[in-house]
């Protein structure tokens, strides 16, 4: 790591920005919220920027409620810490004001990084930026607190899937237990990371539930998700995002599908397995992905599309078979 480097910029400086990506995660969020902390304590003046809103359910993390969506002008050379970004792409409309400002510190654990800053602290093999922040304070001799441990704990349990995911390592469950020292909840964290869902969204997953079909003895499952449905239930399309999670974990189920037709000729397709390469189907169909999880957007009736994507697969299955999950 070029930490050290890092260390004696924040010498030269009183003043900071730490920006974050579009769309931001609980990596995203409790790294930047962590960082910013730690340079206050440190007497530094920081301010935390993130292209877009900062969704409900990390609100709970201590200052997520002061994070800005506009940079101001006229701001002179100020360093930015760019956290959780493979690229100045993640900074959406900031992209730009970021450019302009001055020295620009890339911190980040994505293999795709494109090592775009001034100071660039990559380490693939962390789980989350979050495990970096941890060093890098320590390295810094700056010192942890409550609200820091709580906000890199919220960031590396986010990251992981709450420590469930292949990228949880020794290192991540060792950090992990400093955190937990400085009094933390785990429980709380899990339930408003994992396990709690606003109203609308239990309302809807009933609604898709109830469109729940099989074919080919099980092996695909699909559900349909209207734009009608989601307004009947006060939701937004972004809650749909794990209905998916539920068709691919049946048991017996290869492929597992959400249907959500966009109500302006366009179906967003989501594909998941545990076993088949759903990104050659995907890709098929003119979209993209993971091997494990992927999608595509195909415009076209609602029928037409579902029968076009049913018998895509079938094919699939009969040519390459279903391998057993290891
Ligand atoms: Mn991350």
């Amino acid at each position: 790591m070029k930490s050290a480097s890092t260390c004696s910029l924040l010498n030269r400086y009183d003043q900071f920005y730490i920006f974050t990506h579009v769309r931001p995660d609980g990596d995203a969020i409790g790294s930047s919220l962590a960082w910013g902390r730690a340079l206050r304590l440190a007497g530094k003046s920081v301010q935390i920027f993130c292209p877009g809103v900062i969704p409900d359910k990390y609100l709970f993390l201590p200052r997520a409620g002061e994070i800005r969506d506009r940079v101001p002008d006229g701001n002179g050379a100020v360093p930015a810490f760019v956290l959780d970004c493979s690229d100045l792409n993640r900074l959406d409309y900031m992209k730009e004001k970021v450019q302009e400002l001055g020295e620009i510190v890339n911190i980040d654990h994505h293999v795709t990084n494109e090592n775009f800053g001034d100071y660039n602290i990559v380490d693939t093999s962390s789980s989350a930026t979050a495990e970096i922040i941890y060093d890098l304070i320590g390295e810094c001799g700056f010192k942890l607190d409550r609200e820091i441990s709580l906000c890199l704990y919220a960031a590396i349990s986010s990251d992981t899937g709450s420590f469930k995911y292949e990228n949880t390592t020794p290192r991540t469950m060792r950090i992990a237990g400093n955190l937990l020292e400085y009094n933390l909840n785990p429980s709380v964290v899990s339930r408003k990371l994992f396990d709690e869902y606003p109203l609308s969204t239990i309302m809807l997953l009933r609604d898709a539930l109830a469109t729940l079909r099989f074919e080919e003895e099980q092996k695909i499952a699909w559900m349909s998700v209207t734009a009608e449905m989601i307004a009947v239930n006060g939701a937004r399309p972004e809650e749909l995002e794990s209905f998916v999670n539920y068709v691919r974990n049946i048991e017996g189920v290869a492929v597992g599908i959400l249907f959500y037709h966009t109500g302006n000729g366009e179906t967003k397709v989501g594909l998941r397995s545990n076993t088949v390469d759903v990104a050659a189907i995907a890709w098929e169909l003119g979209g993209g992905g993971h091997p494990r999880a992927s999608g595509c957007t195909i415009s076209g009736d609602a029928s037409t599309v579902e029968k076009k994507v049913i018998d895509l697969i079938k094919v699939f299955i009969s040519e390459n078979g279903t391998p057993a999950v290891e």
